[in-house]
Parts: C-alpha cells; sequence; structure tokens
C-alpha cells in the first residue's frame, strides 16, 4: 500500500487521484493532519490522520497498513515558513526525519520527498542553475529543503534506503490552491482575471521564476519513482525545468484570452525577497538522462488549459 501525506494540499490532492486511478483506490492511503480532506479524495479511498511530528504514531500506521511506498508531501509552503519558523522546523525538518526513520523501521521500500527551488539561494547561479552547484539559501524553508536532500542521500548511502527527491518550481494548478508560497502569485492571477478582470500582484513585473504546470509536476513524481534505480547516479536532488515567465508575461498570456484583465503592483518585500534568491532557470539534463524526464506543457499549452479549467470550476 502507498501513503501520500499532505494528501489535503495542492499536489497531494491530484496525485491521490492519480495513484487510485493507477493501482486501485484501496491501496492508496490519504495522509492528513490539519487540513480536511476534499470529499473526492475522502469517498474515494481509505484516509488517515497522519502526524508527521509524531515518531509513534507515523511507525505504527505504517505498519498497520502495510506501507511499502511513501511520497511525503506535507511540508511548509516559503512565505508561511518565515513568518512561523518553529512550526516550518516541526514540519519540514523534524518531519523529514520521522518519516526517513520510520520508513527504516517498517517494511518501507521507497519514499519520495520532493524538494524545491527554494534550496537553492544569492550565491547560486541563477540562470540554468546547475543540477549540482552552490546552495546556501536564506531562508527557512529553503534551509529544510538542503536538510531534506542531504538526509535522503544520507538515509540511501548509509541505510540503502530508496530516497528520491526533485526541486520543484512554482506549480500552478486549478482544483486546489496552494498555500502560502512565494509562486502563488501566478495562480491567483488567473482567479482575478477570471473573477473579475484584475489582479494585484505582489512581485516585481520583471521578476523571472520558473514554473510547471500541474500534470508535468505529477508525472514527475511518478516517472522518478518508477526510474530503475540503476540509472540513477542523483536521488533526493533533481533539477526539473519546464518554463520560466514573470508577472508581466502570465499578464500578457492572459490577456489574449482576456483583453479586459490587468494588473496592478503593490510589492510584498518578503515575498520579493524570497523570489530574488531563487534561480530564474535550471538545468535538468542529469533528470532528462538518468530518469527519462521531459515536460508536456509550455507557457501557451499551460495559459490556455488553466484558463479554460479554471472557468469552468468558477463560472
Ligand atoms: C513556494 O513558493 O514556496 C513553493 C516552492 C517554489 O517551493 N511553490
Amino acid at each position: 500500500m502507498i501513503l501520500v501525506t499532505g494528501s489535503a494540499g495542492q499536489i497531494g490532492t491530484e496525485l491521490v487521484v492519480e495513484l487510485r486511478n493507477r493501482h486501485g483506490p484501496e491501496n492508496i492511503l490519504a495522509g492528513k493532519h490539519r487540513t480536511p480532506l476534499p470529499d473526492e479524495i475522502a469517498s474515494s479511498g481509505p484516509s488517515q490522520i497522519v502526524d508527521v511530528s509524531d515518531p509513534e504514531q507515523l511507525k505504527s500506521t505504517l505498519l498497520n497498513y502495510g506501507i511499502t511506498k511513501i511520497f511525503h508531501l506535507s511540508s511548509i509552503l516559503s512565505a508561511l515558513a518565515e513568518s512561523d519558523i518553529q512550526r516550518a522546523h516541526q514540519v519540514n525538518i523534524n518531519g523529514v526525519f520521522n518519516v526517513l526513520n520510520a520508513a527504516l523501521e517498517s517494511n518501507v521500500e521507497q519514499v519520495i520527498i520532493p524538494s524545491s527551488i527554494a534550496a537553492f539561494g544569492t550565491d547560486t547561479p541563477r540562470e540554468l542553475t546547475p543540477n549540482d552547484t552552490i546552495q546556501r539559501p536564506s531562508t527557512v524553508y529553503g534551509i529544510s529543503k538542503v536538510f531534506t536532500e542531504l538526509m535522503g542521500n544520507y538515509f540511501y548511502s548509509r541505510f540503502g534506503l530508496d530516497v528520491r527527491g526533485l526541486r520543484l518550481p512554482g506549480v500552478i494548478s486549478w482544483k486546489t490552491e496552494p498555500t502560502a508560497g512565494t509562486t502563488d502569485y501566478a495562480v491567483a492571477m488567473f482567479y482575478g482575471a477570471i473573477v473579475g478582470d484584475k489582479y494585484e500582484c505582489y512581485l516585481r513585473p520583471d521578476t523571472a521564476l520558473p514554473m510547471m504546470y500541474m500534470p508535468d509536476a505529477i508525472k514527475s513524481l511518478l516517472d522518478l519513482s518508477d526510474a530503475n534505480i540503476t540509472n540513477l547516479v542523483h536521488h533526493s536532488d533533481f533539477n526539473v525545468h519546464a518554463m520560466t515567465f514573470t508577472p508581466s508575461e502570465l499578464e500578457k498570456a492572459i490577456k489574449k484570452i482576456n483583453p479586459k484583465f490587468h494588473i496592478t503592483y503593490n510589492i510584498d518585500p518578503l515575498r520579493q525577497s524570497i523570489a530574488d534568491s531563487w534561480p530564474a532557470s535550471l538545468d535538468d539534463s542529469a533528470a532528462r538522462k538518468e530518469w527519462g524526464w521531459k515536460p508536456d506543457f509550455d507557457m501557451d499549452s499551460l495559459v490556455n488549459d488553466m484558463y479554460q479549467n479554471l472557468e469552468n470550476k468558477l463560472i
């Protein structure tokens, strides 16, 4: 059986549905903590409260359900982590350690834990960031992601636990909204365009960041999980890239669908400084070579699909 932690979150809600389609609903345990699960998840298969800060509860859940694989998605995103560093430490550092340790003490064979572009900092080359480069993040979220990558690689080399991970960029989706990240503006801009033809952006118009559409994010997690381990040189720290755009470029692309749309700017210094410390684009040749990573969506296809689906949902 496969456990997905953070099943009520932006990525979790969509990953659980895809895994249930592939492996049968009864084989996917939706783990949640504070946020209630959407009906679609709660009613379509097993679910359970999973508290990643409680090692005993975690271990007994893994043993009781016979879990053999974990997609560990619970995480406090960048902006929220800066305003509550205790909780970020509890979930993103203690929680990751507890999951890895409980996996080792049970029958889990593989753990997938996403990292983030936040694992880089201002000392890192910003364009085509190499897979293996300087990582000196300035946020607690970024520090926790470097910890995750290093600890994942450590559990693999020291104990032989198959831990894999990739550095996700901003993920754009229409089903479940992200919670307090820095790249969330891109999702919020679509909501603004559809609901009232306007949006106030908290990042400067020229802030270039890497982004990815949800179907590609799900594909990246599943393809990495399915990859033949003998082909992997890296394990918990793959760059994956799909596209780069700025708020002003996204505004232009949305305007092609909704000419009445316009944006104004009210810069949030915290989120702007976080964004300025992240890469604009990544060299993902290691992921392409070691497990065949290739995104399906570019900016045009993302914007058209996202706008249409969100419009159908909201109107
Ligand atoms: C965030 O903005 O915090 C996340 C991320 C890039 O990891 N979307």
